[in-house]
């Protein structure tokens, strides 16, 4: 025991001879210096350094300098930590995992000299020197959180941007100016129409004005690093400036629409309010580039803008043939810190972003984080320490820098923008802020935050303490000031006086379709168009559909199918559902019409029965029939997306507004999951044209059917988007035969409008015997809304005639095979487009049956869903002296039983009811 070891009376080194001592006592020092006295601490240290003078000190020098290398990559880690990113707490910050002590190092190691390794700067430098560059870079106005990226040259090329000029590169009095300017813009913008709208909400950017600089460097500098178009998403803070002080929305226009007076003009539908409209114009920057900037209208919904930003941007690439940099068109999301942190639509955006049918190379994030939401502050808002944190899942850069500091604001701009530009990853900027005033302007904030508040009326403007810097300065003289104020002053009244001289308002008129769009803006209408395909075409189509290429080894299940099919379509004989949809896209492609086939499981299909993709065997190479009719053929491009619905149905979506010359077709999985993408159908795809003039011709497809599944997978909820119908704004289908999908598919492209489709999608009659169509249908056919009863012809003496949609028509035919009276006595009438309803050619079928006494509506769904609230007053004009009668099961909170054995019996009844006395 080493204490026995120690005498009462402690011996120094000079009075001992005991080795057995020395030597325990050396094993002490060893553990602990302190723990010896502090002769003989000098007495070991003095002994080491004789006995082992070189390695030694070459040892302490290598660990003192790891313990730098530590310190380096700590700050670089953690330097966020004390930055100094709010504004509205100056207080100097620590943390203990920054402190020499946290290295092992003290103060007395400050002059002593490191390498510096990769540090931008000297190669040797001191501790105190590498500490103020770490410092200067990582911890002042600009907090960056990096090393969570994987790839070392991404980091690198950051570190290289940042650290030689500590992150704060010199700004000439020019770009300060530019920068006053623009903070002047955005400040007087909101009280201008603070002081002449008061009340009305605007949203005001008060507080976070640092977001105009940043975005106009943005546009500034996309143009000379290769962009010709940015495609911008925001929610409502700050977007009337944006749209006044970065895409030059005329302020006559902007206060037009504060007027109570206004007469929208529009196309149809209701229109929007001011804040969420879109807009779009073009820039020219300082060197004469030109950039087209597009706003995205949005809903009131937070983040649901992002995945069709996100679509939009992808289209315009294909349009500009930029496939693979993808830096023509940067798309640019505006977010706000409560949704960043709180909607998953963010996650799910950032989870297409490197995705091979989704990937748009790289978006720039701007949060504007007023660090509250609302009236909800970070704590509640929150679970992670910055409102950013989400966007590290995708290794994206993140900077987080002081609104009130505009110059690091303009520069971490400029740097987000060129690391999107050079790696073609998303990055995120967090412009920490504040709110200036309540969350709208009739809002008071010092209900909720009496203490915040009371401080942020204290908090000068932005562009009040950079001019004061620049004065105190000398870089600018109060004259300029004054004269940039003046001017703009002058501006913004000329237009208030301009807009209230004219009664009534007249709002512009949207701002009119891109040339792509250009013939596409008639009217509904069910006019037929030419849909059918002539043989030979049909024929080369399936012989591409069915050339297994030589060498390819293709399952042999999947082979087998093959003969079959080419001759069904050579021999004209009967194709099935996958067949027809195979032939549509073909067809298309033929002709110059590219495809967009998305969604999960896609090129499979989830029933097995697309293989759109062929799959080789042994090597897993990849084959699209599809894509090899005849060269210089349209591409079909089919993508498994991720398990997401909301961002994907969002991001085809956008693509659809920016595409209408593609046939793009989005599909659940299973036709009710497409709910969670509730916010993006009701939002955008039902109403986009009436609340912002932007249609779309995006193909939903949406497995429906009850098959014994259970309560899910059975019902695409029907009603839902019945519900929404009105003014002709979508097209909703139950088609029962594949050639009526074949036409209703290449009808999306051939008429002179575009509308959504929404198709009730077929599982089990992808393989019904009966669902199936002669080839000639495909050639001479044309889409038809109404069916009618194949065996029309008998039935001109049918007493009851049973309308239907969907699957159930072949339930209910058989049924009628089996009762013999039933044969010349039901007529079974198919509703295959439930809306638009073709009234006409209603009528036309109905009159043939002029001996009618019984009307049915025969569904398989619930009666509180499928088609029949939609159809029983629909139906009723056409038959006014009789009842429509229900015939299906009763309304139920589930869409159907979880038991086959029930579902089976409930099958049978509705249709022995429909059909039978
Ligand atoms: C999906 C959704 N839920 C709720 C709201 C209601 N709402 C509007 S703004 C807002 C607060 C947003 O806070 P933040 O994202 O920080 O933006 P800020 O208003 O602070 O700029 C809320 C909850 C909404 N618009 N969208
Ligand atoms: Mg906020």
């Amino acid at each position: 025991m080493a204490n026995d070891l120690l005498p009462t009376i402690r011996p120094t080194p000079a009075t001992s001879w005991n080795m057995d001592y020395i030597d325990a006592l050396y094993r002490r020092w060893k553990e602990d210096p302190a723990s010896v006295d502090e002769s003989w601490q000098m007495f070991f240290a003095g002994f080491e350094l004789s006995m082992c003078p070189r390695t030694c000190v070459a040892a302490e020098r290598a660990r003192d300098q790891s313990r730098v290398a530590s310190l380096i990559f700590a700050y670089r880690a953690q330097g966020h930590r004390i930055a100094q990113t709010d504004p509205l707490d100056g207080a100097a910050r620590t943390f203990d995992q920054l402190e020499l002590a946290a290295f092992g190092l003290s103060d007395k190691d400050l002059d002593r000299v490191f390498d510096t390794g990769h540090l931008g700067g000297p190669q040797r430098a001191t501790l105190r020197e590498i500490i103020a560059i770490l410092r200067d870079t990582y911890c002042r106005s600009i907090g960056v959180e990096y090393l969570h990226v994987q790839d070392v040259r991404v980091r690198r090329w950051l570190q290289q941007e940042m650290e030689p000029r500590r992150n704060r590169p010199p700004f000439t009095r020019e770009q300060q100016r530019e920068v006053v300017r623009l903070l002047v813009d955005a400040e007087l913008f909101e009280t201008f129409i603070g002081a002449r709208y008061p009340g009305q909400k605007r949203f005001s950017l008060e507080g976070a004005e640092s977001l105009i600089p940043a975005i106009h460097t943005i546009v500034e500098l996309a143009p000379d690093l290769g962009a010709e178009e940015i495609v911008l998403g925001m929610s409502h803070r700050g977007r009337l400036s944006v749209l006044a002080n970065i895409l030059d929305k005329s302020y006559e226009m902007i206060f037009s629409e504060f007027e109570e007076n206004l007469v929208p003009s529009m196309v149809g539908g209701d229109g929007d309010v001011k804040y969420h409209k879109g807009y779009s114009s073009d820039h020219v920057n300082a060197r004469g580039r030109g950039l087209h900037l597009s706003l995205t209208a949005n809903p009131s919904h937070l983040e649901a803008v992002d995945p069709v930003v996100e679509g939009r941007a992808r289209a315009k690439q294909r349009r500009r043939g930029d496939m693979a940099l993808r830096r023509t068109v940067i798309p640019l999301l505006v977010h706000g810190d409560a949704a960043f942190a709180g909607q998953g639509l963010v996650a799910e955006t950032l989870n297409l972003s490197q995705l091979d049918g989704y990937r748009t190379g790289g978006t720039v994030h701007i949060v504007v984080n007023n660090q509250i939401g609302f009236t909800t502050l970070p704590a509640e808002a929150r679970s992670t320490p910055h409102a950013t944190d989400v966007a590290k899942m995708i290794e994206a850069p993140i900077f987080h820098v002081n609104g009130d500091d505009p110059e690091a604001v303009v520069w971490v701009a400029e740097l987000a923008l060129r690391f999107r530009q050079q790696f073609g990853k998303d990055v995120v900027i967090d412009l920490v802020c504040y709110r200036r005033h309540g969350h709208n302007e009739g809002d008071e904030p010092a209900f909720t935050q009496p203490v915040l508040y009371r401080k942020i009326k204290e908090q000068p403007p932005v562009r009040e303490l950079y001019t004061r810097r620049l004065l105190a300065a000398g870089e600018l003289s109060s004259d300029e000031e004054a004269a940039i104020a003046a001017g703009l002053k002058e501006r913004l009244q000329r237009a208030f006086e301009s807009v209230k001289a004219a009664t009534p308002m007249e709002a512009r008129a949207p701002a009119p379709f891109e040339q792509r769009w250009e013939g596409l803006g008639a009217p509904y209408s069910d006019e037929r168009v030419a849909t059918g395909v002539a043989m030979p075409v049909l024929e080369e189509v399936a012989t591409a559909l069915c050339t297994i290429p030589d060498g390819f080894s293709l399952h042999p299940k999947v082979a087998r199918q093959i003969p079959e099919r080419l001759a069904a379509v050579r021999e004209q004989r009967s194709v099935d559902w996958a067949t027809a949809e195979a032939l549509a896209f073909g067809t298309l492609l033929r002709e110059g019409v590219p495809v967009r086939l998305s969604g999960q499981d896609t090129a499979r299909g989830t029933f097995s029965q697309r293989h759109a993709v062929w799959q080789d065997a042994t090597t897993q190479e990849q084959y699209i029939p599809l894509n090899h009719i005849q060269p210089g053929q349209a591409q079909l491009c089919v993508y498994n997306s991720m398990l997401s619905e909301a961002a994907v149905l969002g991001f085809d979506f956008g693509y659809s507004l920016d595409e209408p010359h593609m046939l793009i077709v989005w599909e659940a999985q299973f036709g009710d999951f497409a709910n969670g993408a509730q916010v993006i159908i009701d939002q955008f795809i039902v109403c986009s044209e009436a609340k912002w003039q932007r249609t779309s011709g995006l193909v939903m497809l949406l497995p429906h059917g009850h098959e014994g599944q259970g309560p899910e997978h059975s019902n695409a909820y029907l009603e839902r988007y019945l519900a929404a119908c009105a003014d002709n704004n979508i097209q909703v289908c139950n088609v029962t035969t594949p050639a009526q999908y074949f036409h209703v598919l290449r009808r999306q492209l051939k008429r002179p409008f575009r509308r959504p489709l929404i198709v009730m999608a077929p599982k089990s009659l992808l393989r019904h015997p009966q669902a199936v169509s002669p080839v000639a249908e495909l050639r001479d056919g044309q889409f038809s809304e109404i069916l009618d009863d194949p065996r029309a012809r008998d039935l001109a003496g049918a007493e009851r005639v049973v309308f239907c949609s969907g699957k159930l028509f072949y339930d209910l035919w058989q049924q009628r095979e089996r009762i013999p009276e039933a044969q010349d006595h039901v007529a079974l009438v198919r509703v295959e487009q439930l809306y638009p309803l073709c009234d006409r050619l209603l009528l036309q079928t109905v009159q043939r049956y002029s001996k009618v006494k019984e009307v049915v509506w025969a569904q398989e769904e619930p009666q509180n869903r499928g088609g029949w609230s939609f159809m029983q007053s629909r139906l009723h004009p056409f038959f006014p002296d009789l009842p429509v009668r229900y015939v299906g099961r009763p309304a139920s909170p589930s869409p159907a039983t979880g038991s086959l054995r029930v579902h089976r019996r409930e099958q049978e009844q509705l249709v022995q009811q429909a059909i039978g006395r």
